[in-house]
């Protein structure tokens, strides 16, 4: 059975609920573990008094005792503060027809308000906000931790930096890993913006107060950079299977996220093969152990465009993905939209919102991505419990160190064949 997770809860709701199916029994867990992510994401400059309201933590439901998982399923739930606000409001009890309190009748281009409204056939578009409230994201960073802990015991490093804002460049496309920090966070957290070069914190921060000023928003692009996985994740065999589609999967399904890029993404699509494909050479001598931790079978690359993923597998070399957001849609000067109670031209409705939450969706994407490598991690191991997955994962790296030194010499070995 695959690693899997459902969330539910509305923005203003009593909380948020996240169940984690899968994991292995026996992996040490903490509330401070999974509240440190929580807490990164509700950092950043520009996000909106909401954050001032909550203060994000886990309450465990089920499935973890003594600090560690038991292998059934791990329920955890967050509390909404702002709850005690709207309680009436929000109350699950009622009658189906009686008039709403707070109803949001002036959609916002951009949001789900309209189409949502227009799919389950609701008058009020509060019915459909209260779901697609990026709010749910603290749901998901939940999951994400847990994952993240997992792929922690083999040493696995994710992290994010914010690349551009508003339009502001942190980090120019597709620039090598190879200077980057390690752990990745330990510097992109020091920022408010989330940027791993402080020159450029300031620029943004004016931006994005000018954009507050102007009743306006912005979006921004994040790097999640993941080292530390062995080649061999993920799959070519079928189209389901394939991490790159996976990954692009659960990161597009971020609100607001419209482009995800993979390595060199859209640019190797306008370049020739021989600007594209990473060269393959020889981390070690053939013949000689690989050196360890043999994550890449023996083999290095003197590139890395691919983003650490070919055919659908992990290269074990750096997983390198880009996150593209477009601005929040609630503008405190707001766009022309119509009224649903009359279908007449009107102003959208201005709903208490953030101008950017860039620096937080970075930490949203680590989660799911780290969501995505634990379940493929398990797929590849197993194991029931962590010492199982931990038996698999050394002996698909002893195989691997094993295929190294049974290469022949180099001597004997033409360039026809043996
Ligand atoms: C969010 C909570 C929300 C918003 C934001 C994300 O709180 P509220 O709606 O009470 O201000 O700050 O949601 C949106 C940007 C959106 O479009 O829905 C959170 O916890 O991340």
């Amino acid at each position: 059975m695959p690693l899997r997770f459902l969330t539910a809860g509305e923005s203003h709701g009593k909380a948020l609920m996240v169940i984690v199916e899968g994991l292995p029994a026996g992996l040490p867990v903490s509330a401070d573990w999974v509240d440190r992510d929580l807490g990164r994401r509700m950092m950043g400059y520009g996000r909106g008094a909401r954050m001032k309201i909550e203060r994000d933590r886990i309450e465990w439901m089920s499935g973890v005792r003594a600090g560690e998982t038991l292998g059934s399923p791990v329920g955890m739930v967050i509390h909404n503060r702002d709850w005690s606000n709207w309680e009436d409001i929000m109350a699950a009890e009622g009658a189906p027809g009686e008039e709403r309190r707070r109803r949001l009748n002036r959609p916002r281009p951009g949001h789900a308000d309209l189409v949502g409204v227009l799919k389950y056939d609701r008058s009020d578009a509060r019915d459909i906000l209260e779901r697609a409230s990026a709010r749910e994201t603290a749901a998901r960073v939940a999951a994400g931790a847990l994952a993240r802990r997992l792929l922690d015991e083999f040493g696995v490093d994710i992290g994010s930096h914010v690349v551009s804002l508003g339009g502001i460049e942190a980090r120019p496309p597709h620039a090598p890993t190879t200077d980057l920090p390690l752990p990745l966070n330990a510097v992109a957290d020091r920022s408010e913006v989330r940027v791993l070069d402080p020159a450029v914190d300031a620029a943004m921060i004016a931006r994005i107060d000018q954009a507050r000023k102007d009743g306006d928003t912005l979006g921004g692009e994040c790097e999640v950079v993941v080292r530390g996985l062995p080649a061999g994740l993920g799959s070519h065999v079928h189209w389901d299977r394939k991490l790159d589609g996976r990954l692009a999967g659960a990161l597009m399904s971020i609100p607001a996220v419209k482009a995800v890029e993979i390595g060199m993404g859209f640019e190797a699509a306008r370049r020739p093969g021989s600007e594209v494909h990473d060269p393959i050479d020889a981390a070690a001598t053939p013949g000689e152990p690989a050196p360890p931790p043999a994550l890449h079978g023996g083999y290095a690359r003197r590139s890395n465009n691919a983003g650490g993923l070919e055919g659908g597998i992990t290269t074990g070399a750096p997983l390198v993905v880009r996150v593209g957001m477009k601005p929040i849609a609630t503008l405190m000067s707001p766009l022309p939209t119509i009224d649903l109670r009359t279908g007449l031209p009107a102003r959208a409705q201005a709903e208490r919102s953030d101008v950017t939450a860039v620096p937080a969706m970075g930490v949203i994407a680590e989660g799911l991505t780290a969501f995505v490598l634990a379940e493929a991690w398990l797929e590849k191991f197993g194991g029931d419990s962590l010492g199982e997955t931990r038996r698999n994962f050394e002996g698909y790296l002893a195989r691997l160190r094993e295929r190294w030194t049974e290469l022949a010499p180099p001597d004997a070995v033409t360039a026809e064949g043996p």
